[in-house]
């Protein structure tokens, strides 16, 4: 299709025999998790979305070249190098191309290329969102933006409170993005099943769901839908844990000025040093639960 982008085999022959394809994203590995927990979580994801009737395709740039779809190699690979691996959001793609670099996509990268391969479904942990304090720093993450634009479905497990969740709310409407909660009318907070905020609009069943992304493509309107699934509550975190460990790390952050890109990846990792580890569990086990929602949701979609 374009001689920077390659798709691999599977995804391909199941985006021409319209087989639903779910597309994943890699800075999860890179940036979100340690290694070997990183590793072993993006193939469990994998084969998740195999064992519900779909395929899945991970994207990255590997040596300059954009993949649609890593083999378990790759996987190993950006997970072994971590932060090392340049964390690539839209606006950073040329660069990491034409310098024929790695960088694992965020949110916003993978939604911009998958969509381009024609993927319409997207399953992550939790997107970025406007920070606290936005006012000052104008730190609101570029995954946002690209879903009024591109046209991709993103399931994720609602927003972290080391963002602040109103204003994340208040941005998303007016870039006319809805917010749908799966069986919940409450935003869930990640770590969490419940935040202090409603969802746009609730719907109880995949097929809604598909139903409502159709309409909207349909219609031509520009971007995207995010669905918020709340984490299972046999995984999910004890709230004033949560809480406080969100409240150290941010304080921890400031002083060390830690700002821009950088943020989301150190607090995710602090906030896994403060829980002893237990943040990281709830990660993993929301990230499986997305997989599976989104994998029935695709089904419907292609
Ligand atoms: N939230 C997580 N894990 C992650 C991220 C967010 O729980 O790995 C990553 C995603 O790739 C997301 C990115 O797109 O961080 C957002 O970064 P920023 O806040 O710098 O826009
Ligand atoms: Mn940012």
């Amino acid at each position: 299709m374009n001689d920077l982008i390659a798709i691999n085999d599977k995804v391909l022959e199941a985006l021409e025999k319209k087989i639903p394809v779910v597309a994943l994203e890699s800075t999860i590995i890179s940036h979100g998790m340690p290694y070997p927990e990183n590793v072993k979580t993006a193939l469990e994801a994998q084969k998740i979305i195999y064992d519900n009737g779909c395929v899945p395709a991970t994207i990255a740039i590997i040596k300059g070249q954009i993949k649609i779809g890593l083999t378990d190699s790759e996987i190993d690979y950006l997970g072994k190098k971590g932060t090392e691996v340049l964390k690539t959001s839209t606006r950073d793609i040329p660069y990491v191309v034409s310098q024929g670099l790695d960088g694992a996509t965020t949110v916003s990268a993978t939604s911009y290329l998958a969509a381009k391969a024609g993927i319409k479904i997207f399953a992550t942990g939790g997107i970025g969102g406007v920070h606290r304090k936005a006012q000052e720093t104008f730190d609101i993450s570029a995954d946002l933006d690209e879903l009024s634009k591109t046209k991709i479905a993103v399931v994720c497990a609602g927003a972290k409170s080391i963002l602040d969740l109103g204003l994340t709310l208040e941005y998303l409407e007016t870039k006319a993005v809805d917010v749908i909660g799966y069986q919940t009318n409450v935003l869930p907070a990640f770590y969490t099943s419940k935040s202090d905020f409603f969802v746009n609009h609730r719907l109880d069943s995949p097929l809604d769901i598909a139903n409502l992304i159709k309409a909207k493509w349909q219609l031509d309107m520009p971007g995207g839908v995010l669905i918020t699934n709340p984490i299972p509550q046999e995984d999910e975190m004890d709230k004033d844990t949560i809480d406080k460990a969100i409240s150290e790390a941010l304080l921890e952050m400031e002083k060390l000025h830690i700002t821009g890109n950088k943020t989301t990846p150190y607090l995710l990792a602090k906030i896994k040093d403060i829980t002893k580890g237990n943040s990281l569990q709830s990660n993993i086990k929301l990230v499986y639960n997305n997989c599976l929602l989104a994998s029935q949701i695709a089904k419907y979609l292609y």
